[in-house]
């Protein structure tokens, strides 16, 4: 219910395994890296956490699993930009604090759901 929204623990939207790089850091452009993460989309963030397959099985237990960084969605823009890469099925993600990430993927229904799932979150940030 609306009067819970504050307490109750955030909800998580959606998980999965997606290509990404950061191309600017406030505003400032940053050269590209891709690499697969694991992306997390719970509450009114999107978390980032390395690829566990892209790492040794010793290196991957729970205790080990700190997100790399995280992004605060509210008032964050949503764009797909096939123009910024060679790559297909790639949307732009943009921060209030100008910090941009492309993320992909192979499968066009996987980025379509990513994207519609992270729209609807920022469009309901927009509207409290
Ligand atoms: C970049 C790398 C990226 C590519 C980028 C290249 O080269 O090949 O994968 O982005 O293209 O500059 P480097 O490894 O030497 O930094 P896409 O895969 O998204 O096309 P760009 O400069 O046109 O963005």
């Amino acid at each position: 219910s609306p009067e819970c929204s504050e307490s109750s623990t955030p909800e998580l939207e959606k998980a999965g395994l997606l290509n990404k790089t950061k191309i600017a850091e406030g505003g400032r452009k940053l050269r590209k890296n891709w690499n697969p993460s694991w992306v997390v989309l719970v509450g009114n963030s999107l978390v980032f956490f390395k690829d566990p397959k892209s790492q040794s099985p010793a290196s991957w237990k729970p205790g080990n699993s700190r997100p790399e960084s995280s992004v605060d969605l509210r008032g964050a823009k949503l764009h797909w930009a096939n123009d910024l890469s060679s790559k297909k099925n790639v949307f732009r993600l943009r921060t209030v604090t100008g910090n941009e990430f492309l993320l992909q993927s192979e499968t066009d229904s996987v980025i379509k759901e990513w994207y519609g799932t992270i729209q609807s979150v920022i469009h309901r940030l927009d509207r409290d």
